[in-house]
């Protein structure tokens, strides 16, 4: 018996051994926007084994997992002395999430969890459930994350065990570690997900990008954007809508902002999840948006439909047919790491550039929103390709 869980207990190791080293290749996709890669980069089997399984046989003769973990998504990113940090909602089988640190040399593959996770302090009112932090290396000097906190909506009859609120919690940090909670942000809408803070002050103010929902489930008008004068007890009076829902577009039913915005020298370059509903449920795509670099809630430049939707594999999972990015990295050298999550269940990555990203947001077309201007559109485009045949054509 004992031979039989040291054995299993190698191999367990040995496994994920193998998975930690199995190194990530790009694959074959060539739309000049992005680069996916082949393997997931975080996934359950990620967790280390320690944090799952009591490793002494007298009190678990079985070698049987004492926690379970059901998925690893939603993270949050930094590059932090020189390594690329993904800060990702680990849920339980419990249905609990919580963060977790994953450390990597390169952003692509060989990602390793911290030996602990991230014990988030509460406020006076303890977190039901808290994911989708969003990492923003303020101006001020501070790290912040920005998380939604879900509790159990009060005043309901006993027999609804599922009505929730959802809220933007805050936290800061100077080392990932150890993590300062402040109170949670308040503003004009009944529930908050999504929330982002912008790394910069705007008028002397802490600036917030919103998504201001009428219940746990049902989204507002869009992307809401709001200053406050103090991140430790923040308070937003007013809220502005930025992006805006609209009808049969991918963002339809509903938006959500992604990672803080990257700032180029043409404007503020966003990433967000768009929502639409189908015959097979929600469907959840990602688009790109940029605003003005003064006015920062000035929509630009908005190329019509999603940049990146879900594909294979991507399409199944807990919460099928949803991609959902709240982390990306830029580097020194312009390249970005686009973290994205694919049906609520694992992690990618997928690499482009400040460039790519820039000449895809001013020169891919709008959305005409009707029939009629797309093909107006593409007509355009055959017409401009009469003078410019490709080189074999
Ligand atoms: O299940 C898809 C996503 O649903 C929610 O996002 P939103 O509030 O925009 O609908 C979040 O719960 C998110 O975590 C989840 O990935």
């Amino acid at each position: 018996m004992k031979n039989g869980f040291e054995d299993r207990l190698s191999k367990l190791k040995l496994e994920q051994e193998k998975l930690f080293t199995k190194m990530n290749e790009h694959t074959q996709e060539d739309n000049g926007l992005y680069t996916r890669y082949q393997n997931p980069v975080l996934t359950a089997a990620h967790i280390p084994l320690n944090w799952r399984y009591d490793f002494d046989f007298n009190s678990n003769p079985y070698l049987m997992q004492r926690f379970g973990i059901n998925a690893v998504l939603n993270a949050g990113a930094i590059k932090w002395q020189g390594k690329y940090l993904l800060m990702a909602r680990v849920e339980g089988v419990d249905r609990k999430s919580f963060f977790a640190i994953a450390e990597s040399p390169n952003g692509i593959d060989n990602f390793r969890f911290w030996d602990y996770p991230i014990l988030m302090p509460e406020t006076e009112f303890p977190d039901t459930n808290i994911y989708d932090i969003r990492l923003v290396e303020h101006e001020d000097g501070w790290i912040y994350g920005l998380f939604c906190t879900e509790r159990k909506k009060t005043g309901v009859p006993e027999s609804d065990q599922s009505s929730a609120v959802a809220q933007c919690g805050i936290a800061r940090t100077k080392d990932l570690l150890n993590w300062e909670r402040l109170n949670d942000l308040l503003t004009p809408s009944a529930q908050q997900r999504n929330v982002v803070l912008h790394p910069e002050f705007v008028e002397g103010k802490y600036a917030f990008y919103t998504r201001p929902q009428d219940g746990f489930i049902d989204a507002g008008g869009g992307i809401g954007f709001g200053l406050a004068d103090d991140i430790t007890n923040a308070i937003i009076k007013e809220e502005v809508l930025v992006d805006k829902k609209i009808y049969h577009t991918v963002y339809e039913l509903k938006n959500g902002l992604g990672p803080a915005p990257i700032k180029t020298t043409q404007g503020w370059m966003h990433m967000a999840h768009g929502v639409r509903n189908t015959a097979a449920g929600l469907r959840y795509v990602l688009y790109l948006f940029m605003t003005d670099l003064k006015d920062l809630t000035k929509v630009t430049h908005k190329p019509a439909g999603y940049f990146m939707a879900p594909e294979g594999i991507e399409r199944v999972g807990d919460v099928s047919n949803v991609l959902f990015c709240n982390g990306w990295i830029k580097n020194e050298d312009g390249t970005i790491h686009i973290y994205y999550a694919s049906s609520d269940t694992r992690m990618h990555v997928a690499t482009t550039t400040v460039d790519q990203l820039v000449d895809y947001l001013i020169n891919n077309p709008e959305d005409g929103l009707r029939s009629a201007a797309s093909v107006t559109t593409i007509t355009g485009i055959i017409e401009k390709n009469k003078e410019h045949q490709p080189l074999n054509g």
